[in-house]
């Protein structure tokens, strides 16, 4: 078999990789392996398919065709695949928005037209404010539903300006005005640049890549924020809580259920179910001693951030915390959900669960979500969970004892706090420790796991670096829980991986040197405390000022592809790795890498190696500490990425083991 260190860095999934083999179950490494080699066409973007005369291929090599049968060349074919990804992406942020807006509309009907509350009064009444909805003298109702239909027109509001977007700092916005890319209308961006990407419409490649950088901040400052704020309203605004990350968390005398997927309108209700004291007692006749809920995917996240729920793994646990054989139910939405579940699962009792309208999976078992008596839906998966424990064999569970400890639950409205103090909430002594070089800057992790590389391998090898730079690293998505997995999400971590200036922040205000905020639609959150910065003062007009900078080490689905290129069009320095398809097109990498930046003030770094990426985010923070004069730094030595892999790996190994619990 292959050797599974090449697969993943976590020592958990190594394992798993190994039991995968014994079981003769195919993983997603196996299926990927089974096709290579990839496409070089594809792989360099250079294969069109957007009309029935191909599929056209253009040589990248020059020696046959150069142009497709309708003469689109190769900047445009790359261009025009990329644009479609980007529409893609931004579409399933969005319609996750959409979807959540619906339930607080729901939730502003009450009685029974829906099962769900609002639980956040102050952050509604935030809201109201924000968006114009009047709110003296009328019931919290009235204020949601109006609050509800004003989002609900953002998606198909025709001239803009999207009111979220409002919050970027004027000078950004200013900028998207000048190069006509101020989204007008979530769903109006994403169809105008799908049909500028139809056979024979937009034969400009900068043109198309404008379009889709108006596509994408439709998403981060219209779908993905409009997902965070209404959530946050529905199921409440975190705060930061204590949780633990890894397979080691499904428990052996438990009934499993995972949660997986995306919109936690769900999961929140299941949470609630397994709590119910007859489904409690239903499992207790079952032979268990409890119900545990644990999440995979940004589902995770949510339900983590927001109520302290442990974390299973993100994208490549998914199939092996089935081969543990201790999960009696996987319950999943939309997005990131492999569709090979059901067959993996079919190597012990597992149930496969879908419940979204858009989401079907043949083999799997469906229970449509009633949105007018979630819980009613909950309650149920709960039971088919208890009734599929019974049939658990526990002589083939295998659960690894990999588990690690993390706080998570950080928000830009929270951190204020936390960083200040009771008595002296706000962004100034963050502002003030940049400024005084104790922290070189913030960045942004973000992002999936892809079987190209090995497992959580560059999000450790560039937090890491990062950290050791003194550089406070914000973590969404499946990034987050690579980092919690191997113990950068506890205070403690400071001690072991930060430079002294972050330390020492980190130890005055006791928070952990990587703060995980969210799902990926909580990228929204990241933005918001950009914004806060600026609008607190002294680091610059616009987020292209700031010494700030983002990461997508592991980038795998289309989704990480919008909001990378929202946080370039919003003014952000991004390395993202693996590059997306864009390596035929030297018009287009020109463009991302290195044009962009005199229109929005962000670029893309598409980076070879996290050695590469590290370097150039700590190149970038530097120069915009030098444009803003900011105090120079104490001089650090800087230890490669790569080379830092092997020290923390270990010490995260150890740490993880000496918390195993009992077998
Ligand atoms: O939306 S980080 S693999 S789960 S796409 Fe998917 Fe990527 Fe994970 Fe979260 Ni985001």
């Amino acid at each position: 078999m292959p050797n599974p260190q090449n697969r993943s860095a976590d020592p958990a999934a190594r394992e798993m990789l190994v039991r995968a083999a014994e079981l003769g179950a195919k993983t997603v490494w196996d299926r990927h392996d089974d096709l290579k080699p990839l496409c070089g066409f594809g792989e360099l973007g250079l294969c069109c398919d957007v009309c029935y005369m191909g599929p056209c291929r253009i040589d990248p090599f020059g020696e046959r065709a150069q142009v497709g049968a309708c003469g689109a060349d190769a900047h445009l074919i790359v261009a025009r695949n990329l644009a479609r990804a980007v529409a893609c992406g931004a579409a399933a942020h969005s319609d996750h928005g959409r979807e959540v807006v619906e339930v607080l509309r729901g939730a502003a009907e009450g009685g029974s037209a829906s099962g769900y509350a609002i639980s956040n009064l102050a952050k509604l009444m935030a809201l109201a404010a924000e968006w114009g909805v009047e709110s003296a003298n009328r019931s919290q109702r009235q204020v949601a539903a109006d609050l509800a239909a004003r989002m609900a027109s953002q998606f198909g509001s025709q001239e803009g300006p999207l009111i979220p977007a409002l919050r970027a700092p004027a000078d950004q916005r200013r900028r998207w005005e000048k190069m006509g890319i101020a989204p007008r209308g979530i769903d109006r961006e994403i169809v105008e640049l799908l049909h500028r990407t139809h056979h024979g419409v937009e034969s400009d490649p900068v043109a198309l890549l404008r379009a889709a950088m108006r596509a994408a901040l439709a998403d981060g400052w219209g779908g993905s924020m409009i997902a965070t704020d209404v959530q946050d309203v529905l199921f409440g605004g975190p705060q930061a809580i204590r949780s633990q990350a890894n397979l080691g968390v499904l428990e052996e005398r438990k009934v499993n259920i995972l949660v997986h997927g995306h919109e936690p309108v769900l999961s929140e209700m299941i949470v609630a179910a397994s709590r119910d004291q007859d489904l409690l007692a239903l499992a207790r006749q079952a032979g268990a001693e409890g119900v545990n809920i644990a999440g995979i995917c940004c589902t995770a996240n949510e339900i983590l951030m927001r109520q302290g729920m442990p974390v299973a793994g993100n994208y490549l646990h998914q199939e092996l915390a089935l081969l543990t054989g201790a999960v009696d139910l996987m319950v999943v939405d939309v997005q990131c959900v492999m569709p090979s579940l059901p067959q993996v699962a079919a190597c012990h009792h597992t149930k496969i669960v879908t419940t979204s309208s858009k989401a079907h999976m043949p083999a799997a078992e469906r229970m449509t979500l009633d949105p007018h008596d979630p819980k009613q839906t909950a309650r149920a998966i709960v039971k088919a969970a208890i009734e599929a424990f019974s049939r658990r064999d526990p002589a083939r569970v295998h659960i690894p004892r990999h588990k690690m400890d993390l706080v998570a639950g950080f928000t830009n409205e929270n951190l204020p706090h936390y960083l200040g103090g009771r008595f002296r909430a706000g962004y100034r002594p963050l502002i003030d420790a940049v400024a005084a070089g104790r922290i070189r800057g913030v960045v942004g992790v973000v992002g999936c796991n892809t079987p190209r590389v090995a497992q959580d391998s560059h999000h450790l090898a560039l937090v890491r670096a990062l950290l050791a730079q003194d550089v406070l690293v914000v973590q969404t998505g499946c990034s987050a829980i690579a980092s919690a997995k191997f113990g950068l999400l506890r205070p403690e971590a400071a001690l072991e991986y930060a430079g002294p200036g972050l330390q020492e922040v980190c130890a005055a205000v006791g928070i952990p040197p990587v703060l995980h905020v969210g799902s990926c639609v909580d990228n929204s959150r990241i933005l918001s405390v950009c914004v806060a910065l600026v609008a607190e003062g002294g680091m610059g007009a616009d987020l292209s000022e700031l010494p700030i900078a983002a990461a997508a080490p592991e980038a795998m689905s289309e989704k990480a592809i919008a909001i990378g290129l929202y946080a370039v069009a919003s003014g952000i320095f991004t390395a993202f790795t693996p590059a997306p398809r864009i390596a035929g097109s030297s018009v287009v990498r020109k463009y991302l890498e290195e044009d962009v930046e005199k229109e929005t003030g962000g670029k893309f770094l598409f980076a070879a190696d996290m050695d590469a990426a590290a370097k150039g985010i700590l190149a970038h923070l530097d120069a915009k500490r030098q444009a803003l004069k900011l105090a120079p730094r104490p001089l650090t030595t800087y230890i490669p990425a790569t080379g830092l892999k092997s020290l923390g790996c270990g010490q995260a190994q150890k740490h993880s083991q000496e918390r195993a619990p009992e077998a």
